[in-house]
């Protein structure tokens, strides 16, 4: 592919051997276990988050397959009603909360230092942590199967079904106390990710020339921190009424299930755009590149983003219009719900405008774009039908909201992170994905989710509930059911040819160069894969399409230690070169601490609980403790 500007290599300045050589002493870190578990480096952390996110989306996709074998037909017994609810409860906590949130955010932790032409993130040891902590609520979670207990009211775990009434084993403790230490890590990574986007952006990079991925990666980091107490609130409220009897959800004494529901919402209407707008900016990266032109109305999609982001926070009574709230307030919310198509559609016009004056390659990853595109018009039609308070009556606990679900979801998000997958792999492993096999995949995974997920709206119209483990016969479900099963498992042969794509060119794929595809942002000036130091000059910018229009010049080295510039969070001027800190074990110790505090809340041994606090007070006062003597900022 010819890039439609060519960058003028003779442009990059020479660098002395003396200063590789004191950047790769200052970066690299030695060569054992030890600095492996407890690197810092953000672009290992990301490859890592990204490869656990994997793995819970293969378990969260048996969860799903033994689903749709038991639905295949009517009335089969492969799976108990019990189990049943486990799956289903285990699969959609696994899908939102330990897949889709997480491998985006590993996209971006891997991404955004590279995209901004910076060395690493802002608080590197904080990343260390939040994938450990990560990693531990998901097996923690996990661990649930291991004793046959596993959560089973839900992925939005309603009062007073999980209440201590009429839940009263171990099952939905693993849940809520899972959820809590998971928010613990994703809060951190969050701040993590603010701080460096408005920051540590290279020099010239002003707000208004950063990558369309990083307004969406900083909107979903600023709605993670809004959303996330909310969650937290309402879980502590639930620990609190079933393990010490205090009453919020409980009606008998007083107590309003509501409560729940609102406080969820809050949080839950908020997280669908938090792994929904990273998806969207992953797009506005590849569709331009693989159109050969800049992408039209930058400025439109940056607003959207925001506007989508902040929007997301005032539609939540949407997920409770049957619950018998107030006609005006259903209004309201319906309305305020149907103006999220406006940012939405404005987002997908800009899209096709890129297109309509481009040159459309129909390389992977933009064939999963397209499919995205397709599929969250359809999301997006069946979302604003729900908003309407009457049709949402019709089809509400139907799977006409399961198929919804699932196109906004898995058709959306999950093709964009394989669209990413496809784009990035070349710059993390310096291979290329095979073409041909990634075409392949594709066209099993989208003929797989259609035909797994359109039947299921239909199911829905004709009354199928969700959450039901069968159904009778002669209700004229069978067809659409089987359809649906068949089409799960189309897709899952769709993902297991990527897989195998991964697994083959992961040592054999066309060596890709730093820059395969002609693109336009910073982390193509980078070698594929990118040294520890990612960049060794670092770059001045001074348009929005740096590779493209020449909009780039290089600054100094600054290879006298692990530094990186901090600049204006508006106008990214040079304020100070800032050190980095080195790896630091306390920071993988502290995840495990925690988790022992969460054992002991879970087994209900106080005495556990606390030897797991007090421990990770001192590996906090441990792993913050001033270890420099000289000066850790030099201002400029
Ligand atoms: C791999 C293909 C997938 C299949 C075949 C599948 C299938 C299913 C099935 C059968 C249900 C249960 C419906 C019910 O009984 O009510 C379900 C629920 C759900 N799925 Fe998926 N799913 C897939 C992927 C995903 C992905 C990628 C996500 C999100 C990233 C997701 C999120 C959810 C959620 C949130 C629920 C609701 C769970 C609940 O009712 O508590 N699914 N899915
Ligand atoms: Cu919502």
């Amino acid at each position: 592919m010819d890039p439609p500007f060519v960058m003028d290599t003779t442009a990059l300045p020479e660098i002395a051997t003396t200063s590789i050589r004191q950047l790769e002493a200052s970066w690299t870190s030695p060569h054992n276990a030890l600095a492996w578990l407890a690197t810092v480096d953000h672009k290992k952390l990301g490859i890592r988050y990204i490869v656990t996110a994997f793995v819970f989306f293969l378990l969260g996709g048996v969860e799903a397959a033994l689903m749709r074998a038991q639905l295949a037909r009517p009335e089969a017994r492969l799976l108990s009603p019990e189990l049943y609810n486990q799956l289903f409860t285990m699969h959609g906590t696994t899908m939102m909360f330990l897949f889709i949130q997480p491998v985006l955010s590993g996209f971006s932790f891997y991404l955004t230092p590279l995209m901004i032409g910076a060395r690493e993130l802002a608080f590197p040891r904080l990343n260390t942590f939040s994938y450990y902590a990560f990693l531990l609520a998901g097996v923690f979670m996990y661990a649930s199967f291991a004793i046959g207990h596993a959560p089973d009211g839900g992925w939005f775990a309603y009062t007073p079904l999980t209440g201590p009434r009429f839940d009263p084993g171990i099952n939905m403790e693993f849940y809520v106390l899972g959820l809590l230490f998971l928010g613990i890590s994703t809060t951190a990574g969050a701040i993590n990710s603010i701080v460096t986007i408005l920051k540590l952006r290279a020099p010239g990079m002003s707000i208004d020339r950063m990558p369309l991925f990083l307004w969406s990666s900083l909107t979903m980091s600023i709605s993670v921190v809004l959303a996330m107490p909310a969650l937290t609130v309402a879980l502590g409220f639930l620990e609190l009424e079933r393990r010490w009897h205090f009453v919020f959800f409980n009606p008998a004494l007083g107590g309003t299930p509501l409560l729940w529901q609102h406080l969820f919402w809050v949080f839950g209407h908020p997280w669908v755009y938090i792994i929904f707008l990273p998806a969207t900016g992953m797009l506005s990266m590849i569709i331009p590149v693989f159109c050969r032109r800049p992408i039209i109305g930058h400025t439109f999609l940056a607003v959207s983003t925001v506007v989508t982001g902040l929007i997301g926070f005032g539609v939540w009574v949407h997920h409770m219009f049957a619950t018998g709230l107030p006609q005006l307030s259903m209004s309201f919310f319906g309305a305020a719900s149907m103006t999220i198509s406006i940012p939405s559609a404005v987002t997908i016009f800009a899209w096709i405008a890129t297109m309509w004056h481009g040159r459309v390659v129909l390389a992977t990853p933009m064939l999963f774009a397209l499919a995205f595109i397709l599929q969250f018009t359809i999301g997006g039609i069946t979302g604003v039908m729900g908003a309407a308070v009457p049709f949402d009556w019709q089809i509400h606990d139907t799977y006409f909201v399961v198929g919804h679900i699932h196109y906004v979801i898995a058709g959306s998000s999950v093709f964009a992170v394989f669209a990413a997958l496809y784009y990035w792999f070349p710059k993390m492993t310096g291979r290329l994905l095979s073409e041909s096999i990634g075409k392949a995949s594709f066209w099993v995974m989208t003929i797989g989710f259609n035909l797994a997920f359109f039947p299921m709206h239909i199911a829905g119209l004709l009354g199928m509930p969700r959450r039901v483990y069968t159904f009778q016969p002669g209700l004229g479900l069978e067809s659409s059911n089987l359809v649906s099963t068949l089409g799960a498992y189309l897709f899952a042969i769709g993902v297991a040819i990527t897989i195998w794509n991964v697994a083959q060119s992961r040592f054999a794929g066309v060596l890709a160069g730093p820059d395969p595809w002609g693109a336009s942002s910073l982390e193509w000036l980078a070698s594929s894969p990118p040294r520890e130091y990612n960049f060794e000059h670092i770059p001045l910018v001074t348009s929005r399409d740096p590779l493209w229009d020449g909009g780039l010049r290089f600054g100094p080295a600054y290879d006298e230690g692990r530094l990186t510039p901090r600049t204006s969070a508006l106008d990214a001027q040079l304020e100070a070169v800032i050190e980095l800190p080195e790896d630091n074990g306390w920071t993988v110790l502290i995840a495990v601490t925690l988790l022992v505090a969460f054992v002991g809340l879970l087994v209900r041994l106080d005495w556990l609980t606390a030897l797991g606090g007090v421990a990770t007070l001192l590996c906090l006062a441990r792993w913050l403790w001033p270890v420099h003597d000289k000066m850790l900022e030099t201002e400029v």
